[in-house]
């Protein structure tokens, strides 16, 4: 059995990646294998609550205000709507909802109330609920889960060196330290990265040593390739090759053997044998829904079809127990006792 380990070296991940590409996919492989589940892949439905107008640089995006995007710029969503795209979602086969907003940080307002209200209304539908709203503190944290949230999506996108390429509005620091919140308030905690910002594959490596050296690995780990938006910074970077998708997937498997892998943004770009190959290297999850937060996605019955040629099934709801009591934590007693020493 892998085992799970928190002080992986930058040379042992490298390793990793480097090595030959099917000696990589199958190492990956046999890891993913050990999990009885290996053929469910978790599906998430993505629903952006707040869109647009973001104050923050994050050079990717397709919501910061600072940029000529194009997007419609929204206010927060109303209730209402959020259920119906819930609705339609796990009618989809969708067993997460994950509501985005275009904000830095939550602040305690009115808003803030409203989304605290949609947990509930999503938990309620039985439905892992999600979240993803910028920085957070501990308390926000807290509130989040006292109103079910299951989930909180906070990427790092990149590595620590060349975070300040990417976005100089915030530190690496403050999105550790969100994370952090979010542990304390027991959300499980679902954060990784983008491919294709122009980052070295060293970066590539050091997030993903930063993520697998947290104290408790991520219950989830996105691999996003760069969808690029004309009028961003990144509108020019070229496509990322699948080969680099292949060995992201591959490696997070290896290093963090129980996580879920989500083979995030970029899906419209990639062949159904490109795919494949990603969940034979690992990958466990998909957004699925035939938009992402702005840009398109697969639509569920291109992906149902998929599914079935390739032989995997929806992962169902809360396999992991409800929130606040997931099994999986169970799995992390021995990163636990290092961490109470
Ligand atoms: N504002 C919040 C934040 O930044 O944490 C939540 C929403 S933000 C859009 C969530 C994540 O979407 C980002 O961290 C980034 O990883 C991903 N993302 C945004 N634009 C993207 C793009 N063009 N291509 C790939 N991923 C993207
Ligand atoms: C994640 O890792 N990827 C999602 C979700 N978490 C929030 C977002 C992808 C966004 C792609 C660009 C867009 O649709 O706006
Ligand atoms: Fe704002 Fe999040 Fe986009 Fe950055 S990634 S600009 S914080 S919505």
């Amino acid at each position: 059995m892998a085992e799970l380990r928190n002080n992986w070296t930058k040379e042992e991940i490298s390793a990793i990646y480097h090595q030959p590409l099917l000696d990589l996919i199958y190492e990956a492989a046999t890891i993913h294998r050990e999990n009885k589940d290996y053929s469910e892949v978790q599906i998430s439905s993505l629903i952006s609550i707040k869109t647009g107008g973001c104050p923050e640089d994050c050079a990717y995006c397709p919501q910061a205000a600072r940029y000529n995007t194009g997007v419609d710029v929204h206010a927060i969503m109303p209730k209402d709507e959020v259920i119906a795209a819930a609705e339609k979602a796990k009618a989809g086969g969708a067993s997460r909802l994950c509501m985005g907003a275009a904000w830095r940080e939550v602040r305690d307002n009115r808003d803030f109330d409203k989304v605290i209200d949609m947990v509930k209304a999503v938990n309620d539908l039985d439905m892992e609920v999600c979240c993803t709203l910028g920085m957070l503190t501990e308390s926000q944290a807290q509130r989040l889960a006292d109103a079910g949230l299951y989930a909180y999506n906070h990427n790092l996108d990149t590595s620590e060196e060349d975070y300040k390429r990417i976005i100089t509005t915030r530190t690496y620091d403050e999105r550790l330290k969100t994370l952090e919140h979010v542990r304390k308030a027991k959300i499980t905690v679902c954060s990784g990265g983008i491919i294709g910002l122009g980052e070295t594959v060293e970066d590539r490596i050091s997030m993903l040593k930063t993520l697998s050296n947290l104290p408790k690995h991520p219950e989830s780990v996105p691999i996003n390739a760069l969808v690029p938006i004309k009028g961003t910074p990144l509108a020019d970077q070229a496509k990322v090759a699948v080969w680099d998708m292949v060995r992201m997937i591959a490696t997070t498997r290896i290093i963090m053997p129980k996580t879920v892998v989500r083979l995030s943004a970029g899906r419209t770009e990639m062949t159904t044998v490109e795919q494949a190959l990603c969940f034979m290297a690992g990958a466990n999850s998909i957004f699925a829904g035939d938009k992402l937060l702005t840009t398109p996605n697969p639509s569920f019955d291109t992906d149902m079809a998929m599914f079935e040629l390739l032989g995997l099934k929806p992962r169902a709801a809360f396999k992991n127990g409800k929130p606040g009591q997931q099994e999986s934590l169970q799995e992390y007693i021995n990163l636990e006792k290092i961490e109470a020493n």
